[in-house]
């Protein structure tokens, strides 16, 4: 079917133009329950997609190893019942290929493909401010119109691919995990060069350790990490959590983290003994749970930060043997636990006691560029290697939105905009930008300080019920006023600025990408927190929001 056909037409009728209620950026988690959600409610929507199927992050993140790091029965769609209980996993933590096959039935359960342009990237979205209508191009040339454009584009989806001078000349194969190939990597009889160590090449390390001749590995910064415990789902397993589908949606958008953890208890309440007591039986437990549901003041208190630090570094140092360069290479010092991104691994720490693994730092010999034969650093060494391996990360919550040529009013660029501050309105939208929804998009809380479907489904309800308010008040445009954007925006950084995330320089401040504005990217004022203003704001009418 063509979309002409397949569309309505609103507004001033342009034969050549399909022309829809709603435009939809994504296929991945939370553009497919976009697209649900918004047929439920009988607008028509076209979603456009660059890879040539549904997924998102899992369809593009097919490198060895990629797995989950929420617990598979909390990372799942909520609004069905039947949906939830219709799809089985097979352990805690699933591999990427079983979650793209998840999402792939979730499409044909729901029917989601035919409504779904693959193979297009949109490059432009401007708004026509006199037609109230945005004009959406594409790369394969066809243009689209629609009420209300919808980025779903994802927090983690704009690979850093560029990065270093030369990388056109090298002769061998050079891969960034965000665009690992379908076809497999043959590591055999091969020198294989990995570039970073974040939640990424952590997994892609552990698991190619052994298959090359030689894996070197070039480290700038060490990582805190934990232990995944990943055990495999019997048919008692599964039968139980599924038994808690009606606790678990009443329970998971109200916590921190839209994780099932709480926290423990006061700090300070407790005498050493029982801290790590505590400590010990949440290690144990092998999950993202020490990071973001054991103690709150690790966010808030040196101390406490300084001593949890210390607690893990003691588990890495024991896992490296006491090995003094591995210790002082591969534990962090500099800063505390739980403000960068921390990764869970199997057996990451130990593939460095391997012979055919080497660790390369270049903390104060950086690498300077790529050549034909390999990696060289500032002192002239050169690694020759036959794949380069890049796990060099994304331009976290705005890169997505920003490598689209976006226009709001007055042919303002959210490009432009973004380029010399973040701002936001809850993550949802921007002032200047009538109709643009977004989600997974700065200042709203996203990986991992969120469970992602928990704060992308309570997102895209938002965006729903927001468009059915308007219809239902015969309302064309809604735009965020300057004031609720700013008072958002001050709101965020107070909540941020009163931790310690923003003393450590990583991508969730932006400090990944050069000349990026500096910010917590995303909200850690807590999910349920976030989702009560959000409710509120839904059940006031929309205060702070102009409708027209
Ligand atoms: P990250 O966490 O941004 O990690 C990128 C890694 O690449 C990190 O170790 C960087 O070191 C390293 N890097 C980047 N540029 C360089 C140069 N020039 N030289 C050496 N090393 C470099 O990305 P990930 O993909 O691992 O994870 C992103 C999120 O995706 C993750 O948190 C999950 O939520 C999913 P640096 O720390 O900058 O010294």
């Amino acid at each position: 079917m063509n979309t002409a056909t397949q569309a309505t037409f609103n507004g001033t009728r342009n034969t050549s133009v399909a022309s829809y209620d709603a435009i939809v950026v994504g296929a991945g988690v939370s553009g497919l329950y976009q697209v649900h959600r918004l047929r439920e409610e009988g607008f028509t929507v076209r979603a456009f997609e660059t890879g040539s199927d549904v997924g998102g992050t899992w369809y593009w993140n097919r490198y060895p190893g990629a797995r989950f790091d929420s617990e598979a029965y909390i990372y799942q769609y909520f609004f069905s019942e039947a949906l939830y209980k219709e799809w089985s996993w097979s352990e805690r933590y699933p591999g990427q290929e079983e979650v793209e096959q998840w999402l792939h039935f979730v499409a044909d359960r729901l029917n989601l493909r035919k409504d779904i342009q693959f193979n297009t990237r949109i490059d432009q979205a401007h708004y026509d401010e006199d037609r109230k209508r945005w004009v959406i191009k594409t790369n394969t040339g066809e243009t689209f119109e629609s009420q209300f454009f919808i980025a779903c584009t994802g927090m983690l989806s704009a690979p850093l691919t560029d990065k270093f001078e030369g990388q056109r000349s090298f002769k061998g194969q050079l891969i960034h995990t965000g665009r690992w190939p379908k076809d497999p990597v043959e590591y055999k009889g091969k020198r294989v060069g990995v570039i970073g160590n974040g939640a990424t090449g952590i997994q892609v390390i552990q698991t190619i350790a052994g298959k090359p001749d030689l894996l070197q590995v070039f480290i700038r910064t060490p990582q805190y990490m934990i232990p995944m415990r990943n055990p495999k789902y019997t048919d008692e397993d599964i039968a139980h959590y599924k038994s808690r589908y009606k606790e678990l949606i009443s329970k998971l958008p109200h916590t921190f983290s839209g994780f099932e953890y709480e926290f423990v208890g006061a700090w300070q309440d407790m005498t050493p003994e029982a801290r790590l007591e505590a400590l010990e039986e949440i290690w144990a437990d092998g999950s993202l749970r020490l990071w973001i549901g054991s103690f709150a003041e690790l966010f808030t208190d040196p101390e406490v930060s300084e001593e949890i630090s210390e607690f893990v570094r003691e588990k890495m140092r024991k896992r490296l043997n006491y090995d003094q360069r591995l210790c002082d290479l591969l534990i962090p010092t500099e800063y505390g636990f739980g403000t960068y991104r921390v990764p869970l691994e199997t057996n990451y720490l130990e593939a460095y006691l391997r012979d055919d693994v080497e660790l390369v730092s270049v903390k104060d010999n950086p690498i300077a560029r790529i050549v034909p034969e390999g990696i060289q650093l500032e002192d002239g060494t050169i690694h020759k290697l036959d794949i380069i391996i890049m796990a060099t990360g994304f331009d976290a919550a705005t890169g997505s939105l920003t490598r689209i040529d976006i226009r709001g009013r007055d042919g303002r660029s959210l490009k432009a905009d973004w380029a010399e501050d973040i701002r936001t309105a809850m993550g949802l939208k921007v002032h200047g930008y009538p109709n643009l929804f977004m989600t997974g998009a700065p200042l709203a809380p996203a990986a991992a300080l969120c469970n992602m479907p928990t704060c992308l489904q309570q997102q895209v309800d938002w965006i729903t019920d927001c468009m059915v308010h308007m219809r239902e008040q015969n309302k064309t445009e809604i735009e965020a006023t300057q004031e609720t954007q700013d008072a958002w925006t001050e709101h965020h950084d107070e909540v941020a600025n009163a931790t310690l995330v923003p003393q450590t320089n990583s991508w969730y401040m932006g400090g990944n990408v050069e000349g990026k504005p500096r910010r917590l990217l995303s909200y850690i004022g807590g999910v349920g927190n976030y989702r009560k203003q959000c409710d509120d704001i839904r059940e006031q009418g929309y205060p702070g929001f102009n409708l027209a």
